[in-house]
C-alpha cells in the first residue's frame, strides 16, 4: 500500500476542524492515499490565501497534482468527479447528499462559536495546546505570547457574543431535532439507507458535541471534560448517540499521517 508521504494528494487541515474531518474521513473510507498537513492557526492564513485563490483563509484545502481546492463541498464534488465512483458519493444520490450536507455545513460556524465561547477563559491552556500541537517552536512561542490578542481577534471573527451564542445554540438544537426526526423510523443512514457523505458530514460536524472516542481531538477525555458543561444539553440525545454509532461503525483508521507544514515548500 502507498505510504501517505508519497501520496499525490495533500490535505491541509486543522486537527480540530470538523470540516477537515469530513474530508479526511471520506478519503480514509475510500482508501484514497493522501498526506495530511496539520496547520497552526494564524500561520495558516497566508498559505490558505495563496493556495485557495478565493480570498478566503479557511481549511480544509485539498492540493492535487494540478490545483488546490478550498471549501469542503467543492472538495467532495472534485472527489466524486475525479476519484469516483465512490461508495460514499454515488452519482445517483448526489443531489440528496448535497442537500443533507448543506444542513450540517450551515451549523459548522455555530458549533465552533458555541464551543469556543464556552472554553475561552475556562480552558485556555487546553486551547493553547491544541493550537500549538503542530507548530514549530517559534510559532508555538508566538501563539502562546500573543494568545490574549489572538483570542480577542478570534472572538471578533467568529462573532462570539452572548446573542450570537444563544442563536447558535438554537440553530444547533434545530438541526439535532431534524436529525432525530429523520432517524425516528429506525433508519441507520440519511440517504437511501446506505452510508454516504451525508452521514459523514452530519457526524463530522456534530463530532465536537458528540465527542466520539475515535476522534483525535474530540475523543480526548480532556476535551470532553473541559466542554462537559457546554455540551451537556445535547450529549445524550438520540442524534448524538447516532453520531457515536456512525463513528463506531465506519470511522476506521486515520491514514493520512500527520506532517508538519513546511511553509517554504507549500505549493500554490
Ligand atoms: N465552507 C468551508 C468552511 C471551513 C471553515 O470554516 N474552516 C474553519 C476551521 S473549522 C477555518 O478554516 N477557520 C479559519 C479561517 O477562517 O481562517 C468548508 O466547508 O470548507
Amino acid at each position: 500500500m502507498m505510504d501517505a508521504a508519497q501520496a499525490d494528494l495533500t490535505l491541509y487541515t486543522f486537527a480540530m476542524s470538523h470540516y477537515s474531518e469530513k474530508i479526511r474521513w471520506t478519503l480514509d473510507h475510500s482508501r484514497i492515499p493522501y498526506r495530511e498537513v496539520c496547520m497552526t492557526p494564524v500561520f495558516h492564513m497566508l498559505p490558505a490565501l495563496r493556495m485557495g485563490r478565493r480570498g478566503q483563509t479557511t481549511l480544509p484545502i485539498l492540493q492535487t497534482a494540478h490545483w488546490a481546492i478550498q471549501d469542503s463541498p467543492r472538495i467532495l464534488d472534485w472527489l466524486a468527479q475525479h476519484r469516483g465512483p465512490l461508495s460514499t458519493l454515488p452519482p445517483a444520490d448526489m443531489t440528496q447528499i448535497r442537500e443533507v450536507a448543506q444542513r450540517f455545513d450551515a451549523i459548522g460556524k455555530d458549533v465552533a462559536r458555541f464551543l469556543y465561547a464556552n472554553s475561552f477563559g475556562s480552558a485556555d491552556e487546553h486551547i493553547k495546546q491544541l493550537w500549538t500541537a503542530h507548530a514549530t517552536p517559534g510559532q508555538a512561542a508566538f501563539i502562546r505570547g500573543a494568545y490574549p490578542f489572538i483570542r480577542w481577534a478570534f472572538k471578533r471573527k467568529l462573532h462570539i457574543t452572548p446573542r450570537r451564542c444563544q442563536l447558535a445554540q438554537q440553530r444547533i438544537t434545530q438541526v439535532i431535532e431534524w436529525l432525530e426526526s429523520q432517524l425516528q423510523d429506525g433508519r441507520a443512514y440519511l440517504v437511501q439507507d446506505r452510508f454516504s457523505a451525508a452521514d459523514i458530514t452530519a457526524a463530522s460536524l456534530l463530532a465536537p458535541i458528540a465527542c466520539p472516542r475515535q476522534h483525535p481531538v474530540y475523543g480526548d477525555p480532556a476535551f470532553a471534560h473541559s466542554m462537559a458543561a457546554a455540551i451537556a444539553p445535547w450529549r445524550d440525545r438520540p442524534a448524538l448517540q447516532w453520531v457515536r454509532l456512525v463513528y463506531d461503525r465506519h470511522r476506521g483508521a486515520f491514514s493520512g499521517g500527520v506532517f508538519s507544514p513546511q511553509p517554504q515548500r507549500l505549493r500554490a
